[in-house]
C-alpha cells in the first residue's frame, strides 16, 4: 500500500463522519442504475502518471543505510527504457551525505539489457557508461547490461553532497531516457523518494 493512498482513505473517512455529525438524515439513495449490457469495455489508462511504491525504498536509520529497489524497464514505458516506471530524471532519490546506500538492481525488461551506476549530473547527457560519482557506484557489465530478470547488488557510500543520476550504462539507453535524479543532501535527515516536478528534471 502506498502513502498517498492511505493518506487519501483518512481524508474520506473524515469527510463521512463529519457528514454524518452535521446534517440531516438523508433521504435513501435512488437505486443503481445497472449499466447498459453493451457497454464498452473500459479501456486501461495509458497516459497516467508512474506511482511511487512506498516499498521501493527502506531505511536503517541505526545503520544509516537507505536500500533502494531499482527495476529496469518495470512498466512499458518508453519501450521499457524506465526504472521503476520513471524515465527523463522523473523519480528523485535523496539521501543524507555519509549515509551507506544499497541499490538492489533488477532487470525486468524481458527483451533488452540493462545495467545503472551513479554518475555526476552532466550535459549533453552521455552516451554510454562513465566513471561512477563514487567507488563501486554501478553494477557489473555496465555497457553489456544484465539479461532479463538478472539482478546485482550496488554499495556505497554517499560521501559527497550533490546532485548525481542513476544512469543505465548500455549505449544510447541514458540519452533516451533511462535515468533518475540522485541528490545527496548535505541538509536533509531522512532518505525520501520524490516524483521530480517537469521544472526540475
Ligand atoms: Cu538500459
Amino acid at each position: 500500500m502506498t502513502r498517498r493512498f492511505c493518506v487519501l482513505v483518512g481524508m474520506a473517512m473524515v469527510s463521512v463522519r463529519a457528514g454524518m455529525a452535521q446534517n440531516p438524515p438523508a433521504p435513501p439513495p435512488p437505486p443503481p442504475q445497472a449499466p447498459p449490457a453493451a457497454a464498452p469495455a473500459r479501456p486501461a489508462p495509458t497516459t497516467q502518471s508512474p506511482q511511487i511504491d512506498c516499498n521501493w525504498l527502506s531505511v536503517d536509520s541505526a545503520t544509516k543505510t537507505a536500500t533502494f529497489q531499482l527495476t529496469a524497464g518495470l512498466t512499458a514505458l518508453n519501450s521499457a527504457l524506465n526504472f521503476n516506471g520513471f524515465k527523463d530524471g522523473g523519480l528523485t532519490v535523496t539521501v543524507p551525505v555519509n549515509w551507506n546506500v544499497v541499490i538492489q538492481f533488477t532487470n525486468h525488461d524481458g527483451m533488452l539489457p540493462h545495467s545503472a551506476e551513479v554518475i555526476d549530473t552532466v550535459k549533453p547527457m552521455p552516451a554510454g557508461p562513465l566513471d561512477p560519482a563514487f567507488p563501486r557506484a554501478m553494477t557489473v557489465r555496465l555497457t553489456q547490461g544484465l539479461g532479463s530478470g538478472e539482478k546485482d547488488t550496488i554499495r556505497f557510500t554517499a560521501s559527497k553532497a550533490g546532485s548525481y543520476l542513476i544512469f543505465c550504462g548500455v549505449p544510447g539507453h541514458g540519452l533516451a531516457g533511462m535515468w533518475l535524479h540522485l541528490r545527496v543532501s548535505a541538509t536533509d535527515k531522512q532518505p525520501t523518494l520524490t516524483a521530480t516536478s517537469s521544472a526540475g528534471r
